[in-house]
């Protein structure tokens, strides 16, 4: 193997975060990327609102931040160009959505194919779309959770890489659950996140692989314990 090849291998990989909000689950990259757990950097924050606390974060860790507000476009089309060239510019491995909360075209989509991936707060294919918690309380789900996936043009559609389950109880409030939901999230999505970066986790043809094999319905789901691969 030549040198170039090798290094491109083991090269701390780039990963570029989209935010909206508070930035918790970025707070979790960071801790995981300055412990050495992943084996990347977050290289950027882009936030498309510019009072997202998670663009605080991101300037006390020292990474690089953007705000591309949607009031600055005429169109969604308009603003998705400027996203993408603004996204090219962090050169990213990976990009990692968390907490986003604008949909994104079909174009920007494909260019980031196999390399974007999303957290969403739901156990998919249940709940896509927004007020998750809500709806399952609605329901009346007894289990609810947050699902890893890579971002393909269906909305909340593309192949998922990892779940984690909680449990409703009676009388449980949105937030509750939601808070529940968050601290799983803070697990699978750094996992995962790691996976990407040891070159483990690949898309391909619409499925998820992991080591070159489909991730199996069970070892998707680390609710009550984590099987076999998931480490
Ligand atoms: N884009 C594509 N093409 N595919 C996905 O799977 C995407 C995506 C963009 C974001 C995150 C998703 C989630 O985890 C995500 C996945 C926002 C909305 C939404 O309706 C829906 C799903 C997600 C994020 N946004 C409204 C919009 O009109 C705005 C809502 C608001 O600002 O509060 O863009 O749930
Ligand atoms: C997370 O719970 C994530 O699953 C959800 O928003 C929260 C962001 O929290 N995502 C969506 O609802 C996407 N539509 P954070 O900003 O603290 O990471």
């Amino acid at each position: 193997m030549s040198d170039q090849m090798s290094s491109q291998l083991t090269a701390s990989k780039r990963i570029l975060v989209l935010i909206s909000g508070n930035g918790s689950n970025l707070q979790t990259l960071l801790d995981h990327c300055a412990s050495g757990k992943i084996a990347g950097e977050v290289v950027g924050v882009i936030s498309n609102r510019a009072d997202a606390y998670g663009l605080v974060r991101a300037k006390e860790a020292g990474v690089a931040t953007a705000i591309l507000a949607q009031q600055q476009f005429a169109s969604r089309a308009e603003y998705d160009v400027a996203l993408q060239a603004l996204m090219d510019d962090y050169q990213p491995d990976l990009v990692v959505l968390a907490g986003f909360m604008r949909i994104l075209s079909a174009d920007l989509v494909r260019h980031f194919a196999g390399r974007m991936i999303n957290i969403h707060p739901s156990l998919l294919p249940k709940y896509q779309g927004l007020h998750t918690h809500q709806r399952a309380i609605e329901a009346g789900d007894s289990e609810h959770g947050a699902s890893v996936h890579f971002v393909t043009e269906e909305l909340d559609g593309g192949p998922v890489i990892l779940q984690a389950r909680v449990p409703i109880f009676e009388g449980d409030s949105a937030d509750e659950v939601a808070a529940r939901v968050q601290v799983q999230e803070h697990s699978i999505y750094p996992l995962v996140v790691q996976w990407f970066c040891e070159g483990r986790l690949k898309m391909q043809e619409g499925a998820a692989l992991l080591d070159g094999a489909e991730l199996r319905s069970e070892e998707r789901r680390v609710g009550k314990e984590c099987l076999g691969r998931c480490r």
